[in-house]
């Protein structure tokens, strides 16, 4: 909405505090507020929640699935949930270290898209990339160790939780560089459409993403080859602590895509459902030799970005609000009421979750860490790589 747009920054909460500073030092401080450039304010409840605005999750009348695909999302978001929370105590306690960015309240990007694909289509995302190779069935101990950095991880504990691989299940990672996977998306998707294999590649980002040039060079080369690439921005609202309000005046992230006359649409992600029916959409269009589709998941993380992040710059009820519209209790409530599965059967598909995930936690803690002659295996492709020295 134009007057969300246009909406004058809040004032600093703490702006008419009294200061109980000595009168120079004050005097000193005004000064130089004044002669300071007007400070980045965090954006108002409201303009936040305009950012991914999604509708509430609601209970279908008639289920649109069968059984089975709602208890495949239940299972796997849940899987996806508890691992996570683990590795977030994990991190804690200093098990984990670097950089640790949890996918808590996105899981239904995911799930959704999991049950509109192939097992050979390929997959790549950011640094915020445990859920998806956990649901498309790398092993959570292979994960966990990589968390750890252990030489048993899927990256052989070479590449941390920002650089989860995994060839066996077509997911080709786990990239820091925000935006840099959008034109490795694309790359993919090309070698598909040369090898005449009729798979497609389904490309995640964040909002952040969508700023950055290689994105709009992609998009453009994507759209003119037709490539069989779906584009996927997950709006969780920030990048680190910046809303997208105040990243560019073009709030409607699926509109960017239309500057390449590339089908977009926005997609209500806390709700799984939708996002499968976009994502089946997308590769019906991919596969038809049609091209590329960019979907706005609007969604929302319940974390900070990292593990470092209090998350101030966003309030206890916005979090609160997408809390009360968890895709997962959705999903859970849609199988009680629906009678697809009764309270102790989910209770079973839980218990053997925590299973599941202790036994990653046990399988870390007891592997080896890469040894020393690793350094510079798996750099380079080339093994005589000319800039390889001793
Ligand atoms: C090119 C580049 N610039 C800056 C950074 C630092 N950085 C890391 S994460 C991030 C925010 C990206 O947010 P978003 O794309 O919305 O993804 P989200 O973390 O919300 O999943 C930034 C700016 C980076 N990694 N790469
Ligand atoms: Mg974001």
């Amino acid at each position: 909405m134009a007057e969300t747009k246009v909406k004058a920054a809040p004032k600093a909460s703490n702006s008419a505090k009294k200061s109980s500073a000595p009168k120079a030092a004050t005097k000193k401080a005004a000064t130089d507020t004044v002669k300071q450039p007007d400070p980045v304010l965090p954006p108002s409840n409201e303009e936040a929640l305009a950012a991914t605005g999604a509708p509430r999750a609601t209970t279908p009348e008639t289920p649109e699935f069968p059984k089975e695909t709602y208890l495949q999302w239940y299972e796997q978001m849940q899987l996806m949930r508890k691992f996570e929370e683990k590795a977030g105590q994990l991190y804690g306690q200093q098990k984990i270290k670097g950089f640790c960015h949890l996918y808590i309240g996105q899981e239904a990007c995911v799930a959704g898209a999991v049950s509109a694909l192939t097992k050979d289509d390929k997959w790549i995302t950011a640094y915020r990339d445990h859920a998806h190779p956990l649901a498309l069935g790398t092993s959570p101990n292979a994960i966990m160790a990589e968390l750890f950095a252990k030489a048993t991880g899927c990256s052989k504990g070479k590449g941390g939780s920002m650089h989860i691989f995994d060839k066996n299940v077509n997911f080709i990672g786990g990239h820091g560089i925000v935006g840099g996977q959008v034109p490795l998306g694309a790359g993919i998707a090309f070698a598909e459409k040369y090898n005449k294999t009729g798979n497609l590649c389904i490309c995640y980002m964040g909002d952040g993403a969508v700023r950055q040039g290689a994105l709009h060079e992609a998009f453009n080369m994507a759209m003119l080859w037709k490539l069989p690439v779906i584009f996927v921005v997950e709006n969780n609202g920030y990048a680190m602590g910046t809303s997208v309000q105040r990243t560019s005046n073009v709030t409607e992230l699926y509109t960017l895509g239309e500057s390449y006359d590339m089908p977009s649409e926005p997609v209500n992600a806390m709700n799984v459902e939708d996002v499968h029916n976009a994502v089946a959409r997308a590769a019906e269009r991919a596969r038809a030799g049609e091209g590329p589709t960019f979907l706005e998941f609007k969604t929302y993380r319940y974390k900070g970005h990292s593990m470092s992040d209090p998350a101030k710059y966003r309030t206890k009820e916005e979090v609160e609000d997408y809390r009360s519209r968890d895709s997962i209790e959705s999903v859970r409530h849609t199988i009680l009421t629906h009678n697809m599965a009764t309270e102790e059967e989910l209770t079973a598909i839980d218990d053997k979750i925590k299973v599941q995930v202790q036994e990653s936690v046990d399988f870390a803690e007891n592997s080896p860490y890469p040894t020393a002659d690793e350094l510079y295996k798996d750099v380079y492709v080339q093994q005589d790589y000319p800039y390889i020295r001793d």
